[in-house]
């Protein structure tokens, strides 16, 4: 069995933590209309099936970091990006502010640590079937990460199959990583 760790980050009131809650349940997350601040960190676990890893169909058990986006929680952001195998941002494109505020998640979570393109996606997750504000332009940083437009209301299964898709394409690119490094061993390289 696979074990992934992916954090979750993006400015507050992004979805993020609805997100995290539609995409670690089965059964459907009524939205309260009250917004509640996440606290620092919230861990969701869930187990993912049907994953496709290079035509095989595995499955793999999924912590999510659900990571607050209030700036007074920075200095725990490193330590919370640990060992995490993706990053999955989150903005709401009906927020102006947003795009740009997703920067400083970027330098944080994935240029300090050293991650890869590959291991991120971007949910610009939209609200109440609002449609205007697709295809938002984010910064350079983001030139070569995926960006999917999601809205749970009415795109829910295609939401959770995109998430699916995102988790095979780490788990592919992990087994190709250690392939490469047992050849490195039996060739000396390492
Ligand atoms: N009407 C509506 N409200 C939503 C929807 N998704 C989230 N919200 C509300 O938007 C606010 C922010 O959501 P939340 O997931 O907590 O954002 P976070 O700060 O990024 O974790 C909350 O008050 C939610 O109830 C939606 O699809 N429709
Ligand atoms: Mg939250």
């Amino acid at each position: 069995m696979y074990k992934l760790k992916l954090v979750l980050v993006g400015p507050t009131e992004s979805g993020k933590s609805t997100l995290a809650n539609f995409i670690s349940d089965a059964t459907e997350t009524p939205i309260t209309e009250t917004y509640r601040p996440t606290h620092c960190v919230r861990i969701l676990e869930f187990e993912a099936t049907n994953l496709n890893v290079n035509n095989r169909y595995v499955k793999a058990d999924v912590e999510l970091w659900d990571v607050s986006g209030n700036p007074a929680f920075e200095p725990t952001w490193p330590a919370l990006q640990r060992d995490a195998h993706g990053v999955v941002f989150v903005f709401n494109p009906d927020k102006e502010h947003h795009a740009r505020e997703l920067d400083a998640f970027h330098t944080e979570f994935v240029e300090k640590p050293g991650m890869s393109d590959t291991q991120c996606v971007v949910f610009a997750y939209f609200r109440d079937g609002r449609q205007e504000n697709r295809g938002v332009k984010l910064s350079n940083h983001f030139n070569r990460i995926p960006q999917l437009e999601v809205n749970i209301d009415e795109e829910g299964n295609r939401l959770r199959s995109d998430f699916n898709t995102f988790i095979s394409s780490i788990l592919a690119n992990l087994s190709e990583r250690n392939e490469q490094e047992e050849m490195n061993i039996m060739s000396g390289k390492n």
